[in-house]
């Protein structure tokens, strides 16, 4: 399901341009910017890079007026030479966008790769790791690779990691698939292995280890608004280890015993739980029961080093020991949720409300004019706002400033 307009020709003419790049002005009434680029770009390009003065180049009042002055051709469109892009970042995280995958979604990764790039990464260069349960086909990279030049790894997931554990019944599993036939992806076996993997495994993967901090990216998502600041660094310099763009409210037929095996976890390991963690975010009653909300966990921007670290891993081994990933259908989006919300302090949770983001069927659209202006969806469909979304919850919770409503800017 879709709601939103996908069509955005501002986002044409506004992006800040790759090198050399070139926006073409209709003064004709002519074909749209777009189709004007496509057809008459390779003249242009090639001509506006012979002309171009080198960034090296001593600069005079000549050279400087070349370079911006409108042009006319042909056809009576005057061509502008954009200013040139910024310069690579001095600072960035060590950090990488992580997208599991299968070789069958080529077209919906390259999709959410394009826009990536278009709205943040051309101008980070924040390297990719694509994983998968079986060996990327060269079909899939040749898809995905010419959409960005960053650094891009193609993994395999090693079996340990996607099959059965020594003490789960497949008998008893099955079982349950069968049971659970009528429940979202309840007959799937492969997607209990993929909840399974996102929830213990990924960032173990040896192409994560070299990272600190990943972005989860999934086929088919929507970026809709430019980026000109740096999420991981943001992390990084506010101390934040989780953040997330939206929260819901899961199905509970999916995690019958999730909370009374994760209360088995609390009495057992006291320790590891945060002082002033954000229990309050998913229990309405103290802890006594979960009120299903989590962060959802399609996007996500994490610290890996801290679901490598010790508390972590000490609740992923527990719930993967309860069986509860095979015998029921726990999804990775509660089980990360649950562990921010128990195994670290509120304040290093965040909401990046300005990142305007899409994955079936829900959106995150600021209403913010600052942040609209760089953005092309609609903030009256911020899944946020709406009353079976958790964050306002949250961002209470936090004392965080409450979220603006677009009724306050536009009505
Ligand atoms: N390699 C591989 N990747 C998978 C498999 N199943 C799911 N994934 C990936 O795991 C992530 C989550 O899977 P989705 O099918 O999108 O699950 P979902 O978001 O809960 O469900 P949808 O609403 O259908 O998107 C996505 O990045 C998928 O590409 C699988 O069997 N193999
Ligand atoms: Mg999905």
């Amino acid at each position: 399901m879709h709601y939103g307009s996908r069509h955005h020709s501002a986002t044409i003419s506004t992006r800040i341009p790759a090198h050399g790049d070139l926006a073409a002005v209709d003064t004709s009434g002519g074909s749209p910017p777009l189709l004007q680029e496509k057809q008459q770009g390779a003249v242009h390009r090639t001509r506006q890079s012979q002309q171009q003065p080198s960034l090296n180049a001593p600069s005079n009042k000549n050279s400087k007026k070349t370079a911006i002055a409108p042009k006319k051709n042909r056809k009576n469109t005057i061509l502008i030479q954009k200013p040139f892009p910024p310069k690579p970042p001095v600072r960035r995280a060590n950090a990488a966008f992580v997208m599991l995958v299968r070789n069958s979604d080529g077209q919906g990764a390259r999709s959410a790769v394009r826009q990536i790039e278009d709205r943040f990464n051309r101008n980070f260069q924040y390297p990719y790791v694509f994983l998968n349960d079986a060996p990327f086909t060269e079909e899939f990279k040749a898809l995905v690779r010419p959409m960005s030049k960053a650094n891009m790894t193609f993994g395999l997931v090693p079996e340990e990691h996607w099959s059965y554990p020594e003490w789960i019944s497949t008998t008893k599993a099955k079982e349950a698939r069968k049971t659970m036939a009528k429940v979202v992806y309840g007959w799937s076996e492969s997607y209990r292995h993929m909840c399974r993997y996102q929830s213990g495994f990924f960032f173990q993967h040896e192409a994560m280890l070299p990272f600190d901090y990943y972005w989860r990216i999934e086929p088919d998502v929507e970026y809709s608004c430019d980026l000109d600041f740096d999420p991981f660094l943001f992390m990084q310099d506010n101390n934040k280890k989780y953040a997330f763009t939206m929260s819901l409210p899961e199905y509970t037929e999916t995690i019958p015993s999730l909370w009374n095996v994760t209360k088995d976890f609390m009495d057992k390991y006291p320790h590891l739980l945060a002082e002033k963690n954000a229990l309050d975010f998913i229990s309405d009653d103290g802890g006594k029961t979960y009120n299903m909300c989590h962060f959802w966990s399609n996007f996500e921007i994490a610290d890996a080093r801290w679901m490598r670290g010790e508390a972590y891993q000490q609740y992923f081994k527990h719930l993967d020991q309860a069986g509860g990933f095979f015998y029921e259908r726990w999804g990775d989006a509660p089980v990360h949720s649950i562990a921010a919300a128990l195994l670290l302090p509120i304040d290093q949770i965040h909401f990046f409300k300005e990142i305007g983001y899409y994955h079936a069927p829900f959106y995150n659209c600021p209403a913010e004019p600052e942040f609209q202006a760089k953005c092309h969806c609609d903030p009256y469909q911020n899944v946020n706002r709406e009353r079976m979304s958790c964050t306002i919850k949250f961002l209470e919770l936090a004392g965080e400033k409450g979220m603006v409503f677009p009724e306050e800017i536009f009505d």
